[in-house]
């Protein structure tokens, strides 16, 4: 099988091709991906022998129709996917996130190719902290941020092409990930580079926001169970029963690294924050037997210091500007 992975230099599709290169070696991989700042040829260095990385962007309609065509399936990671950076400038979100997903899915209704499209829970807009209700594939969309209301429009654009042309696809909606290879401008790994440098972590708020944290490895485990086993036309909801708020976060990394519970500083809030996000991924356990690995938090968080630690070299370039930029909006 032939797999045209987008974005496959970023944080979670680095991580997806080096599951498949290590779990399904039957399969070829083509990475297409534009090295913006968030993606790296260096995340795929332990694989560089093993697949083909191609630098484009899937806006580049010419370029993705080539490469649609000698593929079996395409997985599409690619995207803006930072929220802060979308409030600053809109634009390339619009770009890469609608323009580039309808190229895509233009070339796959073109060749007749199978396509995975690689969404976020962020569509359905926030959740009360009070509310015991959780997100399900029959949540209205009600996105609050540039970056979410781009995935949204995404999303409803792969709907739209199955429906109107017959393309052969499914969406799969994931709550936060955290893991290696995640750029050091997000939540977890900011705080961990800024601990690892004896730097206090940067709390937006209260901290009273709650994120639903899945270990990267399992959203991938998820997306592999959808390809094989999905039905198409459907959406997968996919999340790990993770729920935690941000100053648990925090204070679980500065027990890890030794230090006090209040060793920590609040900084400016993000306009317009999403409250609380949560997943109900039943469907995806029960109609495909899907389960986490990673079911312990704090083991799992572990685990990641342990990787930032001994990869300083890998984000270490990318930390001074990407503090410079969050230091200049108070944060
Ligand atoms: P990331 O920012 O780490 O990586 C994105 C990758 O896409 C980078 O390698 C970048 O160079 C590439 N890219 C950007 N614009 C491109 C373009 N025009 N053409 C080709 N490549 C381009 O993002 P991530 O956190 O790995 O997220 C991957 C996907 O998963 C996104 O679609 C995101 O919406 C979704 N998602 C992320 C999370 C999360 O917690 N990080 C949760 C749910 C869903
Ligand atoms: O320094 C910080 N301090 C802080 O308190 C940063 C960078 C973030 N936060 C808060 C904001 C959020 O409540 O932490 C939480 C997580 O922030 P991000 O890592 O920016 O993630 P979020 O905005 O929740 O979006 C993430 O999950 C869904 C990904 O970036 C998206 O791509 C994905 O769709």
């Amino acid at each position: 099988m032939r797999v045209l992975v987008t974005g496959g230099a970023g944080f979670i599709g680095s991580n997806f091709v080096h599951q498949t290169v290590r779990e399904r070696p039957e399969v070829q991989v083509t990475v297409l991906d534009a090295l913006t700042y968030a993606g790296d040829r260096a995340s795929l260095a332990p694989v560089a022998d093993k697949i083909t990385l191609v630098e484009g962007s899937i806006t580049d309609a010419p370029l993705v129709d080539g490469l649609v065509a000698n593929s079996d399936l395409v997985v599409h990671f690619a995207a803006e996917s930072h929220n802060d950076n979308s409030l600053n400038d809109p634009s390339p979100f619009v770009q890469t996130n609608l323009v580039g997903t309808f190229t895509l899915l233009e070339a796959v209704r073109k060749h007749g190719v199978r396509f995975h499209h690689i969404s976020t829970d962020e569509v359905y807009g926030d959740l009360e902290l009070d509310d015991p209700a959780k997100f399900t594939p029959t949540t209205p969309y009600n996105p609050s941020s540039p970056y979410s209301s781009t995935k949204a429009g995404s999303d409803l654009l792969v709907r739209a092409w199955v429906r109107s042309f017959g393309v052969q696809a499914t969406i799969s909606n994931c709550s936060n990930n955290y893991g290696p290879y995640q750029h050091i401008e997000k939540f977890i790994p900011r705080q961990i580079t800024n601990l690892i440098d004896g730097v206090r972590p940067k709390l937006y708020g209260a901290g009273q926001n709650v994120r639903d944290w899945i270990h990267v490895e399992d959203h991938n485990s998820a997306v592999w169970a959808i390809i094989e086993k999905g039905r198409i036309g459907e959406t997968y909801l996919i999340g790990a029963d993770g729920e935690k708020n941000n100053l648990e976060v925090v204070q679980t990394l500065l027990e890890i690294f030794g230090l006090d519970k209040d060793d920590f500083e609040h900084v400016n809030d993000r306009p317009g924050h999403d409250l609380r996000y949560a997943i109900d991924a039943t469907k995806l356990r029960d109609e495909l037997g899907w389960t986490p690995r990673y079911t312990d938090f704090r083991t799992g968080l572990e685990a990641t210091v342990d990787w930032y630690r001994a990869n300083d070299a890998w984000w270490r370039p990318a930390k001074e500007a990407t503090e410079a930029k969050y230091a200049a909006q108070g944060q």
